[in-house]
């Protein structure tokens, strides 16, 4: 497998970081030890766990206002590969990809495929965009597209997400990611059940193109751009045409897309209860769908939605799989600095979740000790498991410190000179 930065300088990186490694790691095993936990099996769990990262977040990132682009930004999706590439190399917890299209068109995808695998990727769910119009579009989104009004431009909606599914196929992914933009400004402008029975219509014909063992991911927002009623704007509608869709139709949780303090670990606990919780799209948000870093605002209730997902996982066995993808926006921040980050703080919050002593907890639950349960959770939380972290990407031949290792490197000053700016050319695609 090739490696955009040298071994060697991971190897001289990591040398210098292991003996304090070492010495924290045992004595973070001595502590988790007297309580019953070995450590091997959580660093173990750590190597094990993979976090998809959006092509669509390597480029700088930014707002209707305005977008400040970065150096060195990725100009295709090759390049947007090759960043990709970076990340997964020195955290060895984001194997997989998550590709927007037309944002990642390209016309060789086994060429796209073959360099992904170089660098030991893989895709993971493919996401289709009727929430913007293309040039040379025959029919505009301006007013809906799978809800349109205008049958032909739900047609055209429809063959775009078939589209999607075969090129996924070339690429190796194995599901669907819809998410629409769909819905009114004003009340009156459309009937709300008429907008939903359209949306069904068109997703039975877009259910009815997924190879057998594919599956579809419907991903709920409760507002922009609409900002008066959205299609899809809650996980019960999301769960209610998820059911009438049917097996291979499942509810994708993305954290940013709810209403400020909505309990989402509570979304997350009853989706899994009823087998339709098909994955996320990690990021982080204080206001609206801010798309922050993952953990950056409310590491908190990262923790508490993979206590969830430690408790189904315990309940349903390996069939319990949810996709874990970030989708994250990078305004401020170097986009393989911030990815990195937020998948080691993803990854920290499953680490943490296997720690919680579900046996003590339960005996607190039944016990109606109400102190003693959230005492349960927080020791779980407390505990700094940075140094399980590290460990787990030094083992799979990652960077113990990836943030110091990366721009040690030099990689964005190398690509700063390979990828003059194209003025007026996006790296990301959002904006
Ligand atoms: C919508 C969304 C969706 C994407 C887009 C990039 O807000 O979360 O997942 O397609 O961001
Ligand atoms: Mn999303």
């Amino acid at each position: 497998m090739s490696t955009i930065i040298s071994g060697e300088r991971v190897a001289e990186h990591n040398a210098q970081l292991r003996a304090g490694l070492d010495a924290d790691y045992e004595a973070l095993g001595g502590m988790l030890a007297r309580r019953g936990i070995d450590i091997e099996h959580l660093t173990a769990a750590a190597q094990d766990f993979a976090v998809a990262v959006p092509s669509w977040g390597v480029g700088t990132g930014g707002t209707r206002f305005a977008r400040f682009p970065g150096r060195g930004e990725p100009r295709n999706v090759f390049e947007k590969m090759d960043d990709c590439a970076v990340i997964h190399q020195l955290t060895q917890a984001t194997p997989g990809v998550s590709l927007h299209f037309p944002w990642d068109r390209t016309d060789d995808p086994k060429a796209l495929r073959q360099q992904a695998e170089s660098h030991g990727l893989y895709f993971d769910a493919v996401n289709s965009n009727t929430f913007q119009d293309q040039p040379g579009q025959q029919h505009s989104y301006k007013y809906g597209s799978l809800t349109a009004q205008n049958a032909a431009t739900r047609a055209q909606a429809i063959q775009h997400n078939i589209d999607c599914i075969e090129l996924g196929r070339t690429l190796g992914s194995k599901a669907l990611t819809v998410w629409i933009g769909d819905g009114a400004n004003f009340p009156g402008q459309h009937n709300l059940r008429g907008a939903l029975e359209r949306y069904l219509s068109s997703m039975r014909e877009i259910y009815a193109a997924l190879p057998a063992d594919w599956l579809m991911f419907i991903e709920h927002k409760l507002f922009e751009p609409a900002f008066y009623a959205t299609t899809i704007a809650d996980w019960g509608t999301s769960f209610a045409c998820a059911q009438t869709l049917g097996e291979k139709a499942r509810c994708l949780v993305d954290l940013g897309h709810h209403a400020p303090n909505t309990n989402i670990e509570m979304i997350v606990a009853r989706l899994a209860q009823f087998g339709k919780l098909g994955g996320f799209h990690f990021n982080d948000s204080k206001y609206g769908d801010d798309d922050l870093d993952s953990g950056s605002i409310n590491p908190f209730q990262l923790f508490l939605v993979f206590n969830e997902l430690a408790d189904a996982a315990q309940r349903d066995g390996a069939a319990f799989k949810p996709a874990y993808m970030l989708d994250q926006s990078h305004n401020v921040t170097d986009p393989i600095e911030s990815l990195m980050s937020s998948a080691v703080e993803v990854q920290r919050a499953f680490v943490q979740a296997q720690m919680v002593d579900r046996v003590a907890l339960r005996v607190h639950q039944e016990a109606n000790d109400a102190l003693q349960s959230a005492q349960t959770l927080k020791q779980a939380y407390r505990t700094d498991v940075s140094a399980i972290l590290a460990m787990a990407r030094v083992r799979s031949g990652g960077a113990i410190d990836p943030v110091g290792c990366y721009r040690a490197s030099g990689y964005r000053a190398q690509a700063a000179e390979a990828r003059p700016a194209k003025a007026g050319v996006s790296g990301s695609g959002i904006v």
